[in-house]
C-alpha cells in the first residue's frame, strides 16, 4: 500500500463500492432498503457533524448502541473523519463502563437513550465533551440524537488524509490480570485483512453476507461488515442471531458468519438442511472452538462445509481453511497470504511438526500495541517482533494449524471471551465471601459456561441466587456464572496456587 495515497480504510472502501451506487447495500430485516449512495451520503453527514465538533485526528468516539445500519455509518464516519472509533458490547454496565470511558478518554460517547442518564455523568467524569444517542426515540422525542444534528450537515466530505500506522480503532479486550486492554488497531491492520479475505474467501460483488452478528467485536465489525464493503456486496442486517429469522433469509444470501453456538442452534431446528441451504456459497466458523461433531453433522445435514478460521482482536484474522482445497474439521486452517505463524517451545524455538507449543503471530494484520500500555506491550511481543496470542496449538503435515488450549485463563462462552480474574475479584469483594475460582465448563450451546466455585467465610449465608443477582447487577450478562458451587476450600497444588483443572474435571 502506497501511504502518499490517503490510507484512510473509507477511502479504500470508497474507491471499491458498486459503480451504480443506487444499488442496494443494506437490507434490514424490518423491511428498510440502504443504497451505497445513502452510505455515502450519511457517513458524510455524520462527519461533517464530528468535524463540525473541533475534534483532532486521533481522538476517540466511543459508541455503545444496538445494532443498525445508522450504527455501521457512524463507524464509517468515524473512520473518514480520521477520529478513532471504540465499539462497547451493549451488555456492559456501569463500572465496566466507567472503566473503559476512564482509560479511553473519548472526546465523544454515543449511547442508547435508555442509559443516557448514567452513561452521560460516566463520559463527562471522563473529560468527554459531547455525549449523543445515535436516533432512537427517547419518551417519543428524538431532539439531540447524533443523527438528527448529522441531518443538518452537508452530504459530501474529503475523507481526511490518514497514514497506514495511524489508529482506526480501540478494541478492549480483558487483561489475565488486571483491567481490559484497548487493542488499538491501524488503518494498515484493518485494510490488509479486509484484501487478503476479500481474495482467500473469493467475494464477489453478486455476494449477499446474511449478517447475524454484534457490531461491536471483531468477527461482526471487521470480518463481516470489512467483507462485504471491501467487496461492494450486499448485506441483510438481522438485529441479533435468530435461528428462525437466519432460516427465513438463507435462501436469498450466498455468506454467512457466525461463532460455534450460531451453528449450533441451526442444526438445533430440523427444517434446516439442503434446501434452507440452496442458495449459500459459504458458511464461516470462528471466535470459538467448533466442536467436531458440529463440523460433521453440518457436513451431513447440508452437503456443505463449513469453513474455520483463527483470529483475535489484537491482530483480527490469522489463519483459514483454504476455499478450494480441503477443509479440515478440528483445525483453523492455514496462515493467510502476507501472514506469519510459528509455534515455539518454552525456550522459544519453532517446535517440530506435531508437537504442541505457544503460538505467535507477525504480520501488517497485527496491532502495534495496548492503549497507553507500553510495558505490557512489550511483554506480549518478543524480541523478534512475533506476537504471542496466549494460544496453544500445532500444525500438522500439510501446514494446517490445530489450537489445542490457551495459555492465558480464559473462558469463551458463545463466542464472548470471559476472564475469570475480573469475575473472582467483584466475587470476592461480596460480603461474606473468602474466596473464589472462576471456570469454564463444557456447554452444549456455548461451548464453554462461566462457573463459579465459591468458599463462604463462617457464619456466612450466601446462596447461589444470591451470588448470580448480585454480579447481574454489576457485570455484562454473559459473564454471570450460570452455575454457583459452595465449597469448604479450593484444591492447591504445592506451590499454592488453585488447580483449577481439578474444578474444571469436578464439575465438567
Ligand atoms: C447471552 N447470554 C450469554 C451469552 N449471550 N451467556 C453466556 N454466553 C453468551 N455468549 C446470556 C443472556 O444474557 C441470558 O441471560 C442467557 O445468557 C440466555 O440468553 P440467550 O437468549 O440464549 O442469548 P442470546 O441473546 O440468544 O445470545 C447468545 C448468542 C450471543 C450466542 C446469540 O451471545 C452472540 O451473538 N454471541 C456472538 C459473540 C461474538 O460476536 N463474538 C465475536 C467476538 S470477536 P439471562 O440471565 O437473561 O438468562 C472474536 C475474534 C474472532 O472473538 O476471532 O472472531
Ligand atoms: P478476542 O480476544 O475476543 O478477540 O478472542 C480471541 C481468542 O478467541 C483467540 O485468542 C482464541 O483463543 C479464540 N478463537 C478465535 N477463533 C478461534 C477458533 N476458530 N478456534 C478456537 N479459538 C478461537
Amino acid at each position: 500500500m502506497n501511504d502518499n495515497l490517503n490510507a484512510n480504510l473509507y477511502a479504500l472502501f470508497a474507491s471499491r463500492f458498486p459503480a451504480d451506487r443506487s444499488a442496494c447495500c443494506i437490507e434490514t430485516h424490518d423491511g428498510h432498503y440502504y443504497s451505497w449512495d445513502d452510505l455515502e451520503r450519511a457517513s458524510a453527514r455524520i462527519a461533517n457533524l464530528l468535524a463540525s465538533l473541533g475534534l483532532e485526528p486521533g481522538e476517540r468516539v466511543a459508541v455503545q448502541v444496538e445494532k443498525s445500519p445508522e450504527a455501521l455509518m457512524l463507524y464509517l464516519a468515524t473512520i473518514r473523519a480520521g477520529l478513532v472509533y471504540l465499539p462497547l458490547n451493549t451488555a456492559y454496565r456501569q463500572s465496566e463502563i466507567d472503566y473503559f470511558l476512564g482509560d479511553a478518554e473519548p472526546a465523544v460517547v454515543v449511547c442508547s437513550p435508555a442509559n443516557f442518564g448514567w452513561v452521560a455523568q460516566s463520559a463527562f467524569k471522563s473529560g468527554t465533551r459531547h455525549v449523543f444517542t445515535l436516533d432512537e426515540l427517547h419518551n417519543g422525542r428524538n431532539s439531540g440524537s447524533l443523527l438528527e444534528r448529522a441531518a443538518h450537515h452537508p452530504d459530501q466530505f474529503q475523507t481526511v488524509q490518514r497514514a497506514g500506522d495511524d489508529l482506526a480503532a480501540i478494541l478492549y479486550t480483558s487483561g489475565t490480570t488486571g483491567r481490559s486492554k484497548g487493542a488499538m488497531l491501524t488503518h494498515r491492520n484493518l485494510a490488509s485483512n479486509a484484501e487478503v479475505l476479500h481474495r482467500f474467501w473469493h467475494w464477489q460483488q453478486d455476494d449477499v453476507l446474511l449478517h447475524a452478528l454484534p457490531l461491536f467485536h471483531v468477527h461482526g465489525l471487521f470480518v463481516a461488515s470489512h467483507g462485504a464493503l471491501y467487496s461492494g456486496s450486499k448485506m441483510i442486517f438481522l438485529p441479533r442471531f435468530d435461528s428462525a429469522q437466519v432460516m427465513e433469509y438463507l435462501g436469498r444470501s450466498t455468506v454467512f458468519m457466525g461463532v460455534p453456538t450460531y451453528y449450533v442452534r441451526l442444526l438445533a431446528d430440523p427444517r434446516f438442511g439442503r434446501e434452507a441451504c440452496r442458495n449459500m456459497r459459504l458458511f464461516i466458523s470462528g471466535s470459538a472452538p467448533l466442536l467436531t461433531e458440529t463440523f460433521t453433522d453440518f457436513q451431513s445435514r447440508t452437503d456443505m462445509t463449513i469453513l474455520e478460521r483463527y483470529g483475535m482482536s489484537e491482530t483480527v484474522m490469522l489463519t483459514s481453511n483454504p476455499y478450494d482445497g480441503e477443509r479440515r474439521g478440528g483445525t483453523v486452517g492455514v496462515p493467510l497470504p502476507g501472514v506469519s505463524v510459528r509455534v515455539v517451545n518454552a525456550g522459544g524455538e519453532n517446535c517440530a511438526v506435531g508437537d504442541i507449543g505457544d503460538i505467535q503471530v507477525k504480520g501488517p494484520n497485527i496491532f502495534p500495541g495496548y492503549w497507553r500500555m507500553p510495558e505490557k506491550t512489550a511483554e506480549e511481543f518478543t524480541a523478534d517482533g512475533y506476537f504471542k496470542t496466549g494460544d496453544v496449538g500445532r500444525f500438522d503435515h500439510d501446514g494446517y494449524l490445530s489450537i489445542v488450549g490457551r495459555s492465558k485463563d480464559l473462558i469463551i462462552s458463545g463466542g464472548y471471551n470471559v476472564y475469570p480474574k475480573e469475575i473472582e475479584s467483584v466475587i470476592d469483594e461480596m460480603d461474606g465471601v473468602a474466596e473464589s475460582a472462576v471456570i469454564g465448563v463444557p456447554h452444549p450451546d456455548f461451548g464453554e459456561a462461566v462457573n463459579a466455585v465459591v468458599v463462604l467465610k463462617p457464619g456466612a449465608t450466601l446462596s447461589e441466587s444470591d451470588v448470580i443477582q448480585s454480579l447481574k447487577a454489576r457485570i455484562a450478562n454473559f459473564k454471570v456464572p450460570k452455575r454457583v458451587h459452595f465449597v469448604p476450600e479450593l484444591p492447591r497444588n504445592t506451590m499454592g496456587k488453585v488447580q483449577k483443572n481439578v474444578l474444571r474435571d469436578r464439575y465438567a
